[in-house]
């Protein structure tokens, strides 16, 4: 278990503390259990929200992140360019604050917030409830920007369709290497803040290429959700993935 936040960690995830003290106070076999025990009840939630999802022919996107990467500018800007287009809703999580279902709100989009409080991450349960405010019969994309985090989102299927990971060039280049899962469990990465590059030493090239160690079929789009660029083929991969 996450000893800060009570999450559970994928297996091969090691806490400080675990290895090799003689004064080891849990026993590590019971710390398995219990991790594999909260994975697999998540999985069941995610595979019955998956299945709700597809009933209801609705494309469903895990945004995920470090904080402050630009995850709600970008869904600010993507809904007011494609919600005259298709219907869309948003379930925004954050530990605290209402701040970013309030920008949200402001773009006429339904959206739910869930507070997690010391939890570091949503799960599917959370994403089960905060479905039941929305009409589901009357929506084409339901976005859900994560908590904040590049390590424990990677291990929680909400029963997304894709996990749309968001770095933005301001990270360094070595994200994709440092937090391998996140990278790995994404279908597509926006490289965000581009606008930026010509302050900064961030090298594009190298991070694709450790992006595609860590996962060779990772597509990823270079954006700025500030200045528009790029959006263009983020809104092509969404149409594509609503054709599908
Ligand atoms: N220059 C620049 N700033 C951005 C861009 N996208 C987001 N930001 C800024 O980055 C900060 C964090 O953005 P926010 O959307 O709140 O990030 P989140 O924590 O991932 O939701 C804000 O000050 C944004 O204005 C971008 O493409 N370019
Ligand atoms: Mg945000």
């Amino acid at each position: 278990m996450c000893t800060t936040c009570g999450c559970s960690s994928t297996p091969g995830h090691h806490h400080h503390g675990d290895e090799g003290h003689s004064h080891e106070h849990h026993h590590p076999l019971k710390k398995i259990v219990i991790e594999e025990d909260i994975l697999a009840k998540n999985n069941r939630l995610a595979a019955f929200n998956r299945a709700l999802f597809k009933e209801k022919n609705i494309l469903v996107l895990n945004l995920v992140s470090s904080p402050g990467s630009g995850k709600t500018t970008l869904l600010e800007r993507t809904l007011r360019d494609l919600s005259p287009r298709y219907r869309c809703a948003v379930i925004e999580g954050d530990q605290q604050t209402d701040n970013d279902a309030r920008r949200i709100a402001a773009t006429g989009v339904p959206v739910k917030q869930i507070n997690t409080g010391a939890g570091c991450h949503l799960d599917a349960h959370m994403v089960m409830h905060a479905t039941e405010s929305f009409d589901l019969d009357n929506l084409d994309i339901l976005f859900i920007e994560n908590v904040g985090n590049l390590v424990c989102p990677a291990a929680f299927d909400l029963g997304e369709a894709h996990k749309v990971v968001v770095l933005s060039v301001t990270e360094g280049e070595d994200k994709p290497l440092k937090y391998p899962q996140m990278f790995h469990n994404s279908d597509l990465m926006l490289l965000n803040k581009v606008d930026l590059l010509p302050h900064l030493t961030f090298d594009v090239a190298q991070c694709k290429e450790y992006a595609a160690r860590v996962s060779h079929d990772l597509r990823i789009l270079e954006v700025s959700a500030s200045t528009g660029q790029g959006l263009d083929d983020w809104y092509g991969w969404l149409e594509q993935e609503l054709g599908k």
